[in-house]
């Protein structure tokens, strides 16, 4: 790597300061990171930022010209500006709606396996969650043993996906006026596949030539998303694994240990990481582990499939995003294994730097350069024994003089879960109801999403953070926007002390942080499932309440996806980068107000944290006073 041609300091590219000075190892060492291939990216692509270049088809690839008087207006089949935008940011979309349910599936996927008995180390951990589920999709429970419901549960979740039921049960969850709002603009989601399907299909030179209509199936797909892929991963994974209840933990990149097999867990999908996780208790790894002279095998998370891990199990996570090259930095990491999705296709190449080794496990999501382990529920649990042998093996391979761990981990709380947010409550919603009507608490945000090279690391989760919990209104947080809140001390009970009056009295009386940690990213279905049990409390559509959401770092097509359910179910969303839609003012104009009517909701863009904050606190207090409050 040419030094000459970094010109963004380490300061200026993170405030995480687990990451700093393994940042400043990875500039020493030539070691490439995500910062760095961003800069020898400069400057992008111009018409690509605005979302005026399409590649969809060979007549192309065309590009629109809004600055040049007689630049090309039109594509050579003659798409104009709106509908090359709209196409474009529906592709998004549905790639990132067809990310999350396609995680769902091989959730469900392994309940039906294990229903069947054909499953290796898996049993249904939360028998409350599987009766409940049950009744709410019509599934007879008496007298019937615990697998058969299991396999009737898995069995309706994969018709949900597509065939010809054409509804989704579990978008029934939804208050009834905000369903009829979907129902109303003709887009209340019919099944996962269906409307992904449908959306490629739409986007294919020569079928939908309208931007807007092509934009609505936007937000019914992102619903199949919200209400069905993503919310199943989460039941699901719930009834297998367990339904999160509160507890503490540690984050950053010091939860590495110098001298223990150090196994980073990286991506979304739990199933494999659960075996992992038992894996690693055996006696006869431990003993090996010691036998190789370590103290014992040091588990850590990161990105989703840590916080699934921390939300059930407490396993500490070591950081989000922009930290997985850098605990790679650490020369300590034995074993990274890798599921899917936000894994950058450069770890092998900073892992080739140490003696570490890339583990990859799913059949979609190989990497060159790793060890290919493939994971199937079917022998799911002598798979992860193997992995933790070859992490104990690489571990005698392990350089101590290149082993660098410059930080000690913060102290988190997480796993508020909807059930577990009701039981410190005291096992009703009403307190929480009652703090938003008399005004302790403002309202709240849900909070998400990623890290973006384009934004200093974290800094505008915990400034969007701090500045929202002054201002009285409670945060809830997944993804990775929770791993920076974490890592800044935002997800103690002590940071009530950074709230508002109102809403640190409610978080001392109730011993909980005034950011709560709800999971992953298929988890923001449990904020759309909070937001349904307030609105269904009240009797009245998501879009009254006094909610929003943010992004302030998304980088992702998942997070195109988040925001466009959330939006689409009543809540105002504010992004903190701008999606590639600029190109289009007509799409701007429909996407920040033209919704309003359709949905009761629109996106806003706003890259100032406290800027966004004082957008949001606007729309809470407008709601507050349609409500009356
Ligand atoms: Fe060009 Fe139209 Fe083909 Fe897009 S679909 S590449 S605008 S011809
Ligand atoms: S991991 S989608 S970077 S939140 Fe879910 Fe983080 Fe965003 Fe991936």
């Amino acid at each position: 790597m040419d030094k000459s041609l970094i010109k963004l300091k380490v300061e200026e590219r993170t405030i995480d300061e687990s990451a700093k000075p393994l940042l400043e190892r990875t500039l020493e060492e030539g070691i490439e990171t995500a910062w760095d291939r961003l800069e020898k990216q400069q400057p992008q692509c111009g018409f690509g930022q605005l979302g005026l270049c399409c590649n969809r088809c060979s007549m192309g690839p065309c590009r629109i010209d809004p600055f040049e008087k007689d630049g090309p207006k039109r594509g050579v089949c003659g798409a104009d500006a709106d509908l090359i935008v709209a196409r474009n940011l529906l592709d998004d979309l549905v790639t990132g709606a067809a990310a999350h349910s396609d995680h769902g599936r091989e959730v469900v996927e392994t309940l039906l396996m294990t229903a069947e008995g054909k499953s290796q180390g898996y049993e249904i951990l939360d028998k409350e969650k599987l009766y409940t589920v049950a009744k709410e999709i019509g599934i007879t429970t008496e007298g019937r043993n615990d697998t058969d419901i299991a396999k009737d549960i898995a069995l309706s979740f994969l018709e949900e996906y597509g065939t010809i039921k054409n509804s989704i049960d579990l978008s029934k969850r939804a208050p009834e006026p905000t369903q009829d709002k979907w129902a109303k603009a003709g887009i209340l989601p019919r099944s996962v596949d269906r409307e992904i399907v449908e959306a490629m299909h739409r986007i294919h030179m020569g079928v939908g030539a309208d931007y807007a209509n092509i934009l609505l199936h936007g937000l019914r797909a992102s619903l199949s998303d919200g209400w069905g892929g993503s919310m199943m991963a989460t039941e699901v994974s719930d009834i297998l694994f367990g339904t999160p209840e509160i507890k503490e933990s540690w984050v950053n990149l010091g939860t590495l240990k110098e001298d223990m097999v150090n196994i980073v867990l990286h991506g979304h999908n739990p199933v494999l990481s659960e075996m992992v996780v038992k894996a690693v208790k055996e006696q006869e790894m431990v003993d090996l582990a010691k036998q190789k002279g370590a103290k014992g095998i040091n588990l850590v998370g990161m990105c989703c499939t840590g916080n699934e891990l921390l939300m059930r199990r407490g396993i500490p996570i070591a950081g989000n995003l922009l930290n997985q090259e850098l605990a790679l930095a650490t020369g300590a990491v034995d074993v990274m294994i890798i599921d899917y999705q936000c894994i950058f296709p450069s770890i092998t190449q900073v892992a080739s730097c140490f003696h570490t080794k890339i583990v990859s496990t799913s059949e979609k999501s190989k990497v060159p350069g790793a060890v290919h382990m493939e994971f199937h529920p079917e022998t799911a649990y002598d798979t992860a024994k193997n992995i933790v042998k070859l992490a104990i093996e690489t571990y005698e391979q392990r350089n101590p003089d290149r082993v660098k761990i410059p930080a000690k981990p913060v102290k988190m709380m997480a796993g508020f879960s909807v059930e577990a947010i009701k039981k410190a409550l005291g096992g009703t919603f009403q307190p929480l109801i009652d703090a938003i009507a008399n005004g302790s608490i403002k309202g709240a945000v849900g909070m998400v999403g990623c890290n973006n090279p384009k934004i200093k690391q974290d800094y505008g989760h915990v400034t969007l953070g701090k500045e929202l919990i002054k201002r009285n209104i409670l945060v809830v947080e997944t993804g990775c926007a929770a791993i920076a809140s974490g890592k800044a001390g935002l997800l103690l009970p002590e940071a009530a002390d950074l709230a508002g009056d109102g809403l640190k009295s409610v978080c001392h009386a109730l011993g909980i942080p005034p950011v709560l940690h709800m999971g992953s990213c298929v988890d923001c279905s449990r904020i759309l499932v909070l937001a349904a049990e307030l609105a269904k409390a009240l009797n009245v559509g998501i879009d009254q309440l006094p909610l929003a959401g943010a992004a302030p770092e998304w980088y992702s097509q998942k997070a195109v996806s988040i925001a466009s359910y959330f939006v689409a179910s009543g809540v105002y969303t504010v992004l903190g980068l701008p999606p590639k839609i600029f190109g289009s003012k007509n799409v701007i104009d429909l996407l920040t107000s033209g919704l309003n009517d359709v949905v009761g909701a629109t996106y806003a863009v706003e890259p100032g944290p406290v800027a966004a904050a004082d957008l949001i606190e606007k729309h809470i207090d407008s709601k507050r006073k349609d409500l009356g409050i």
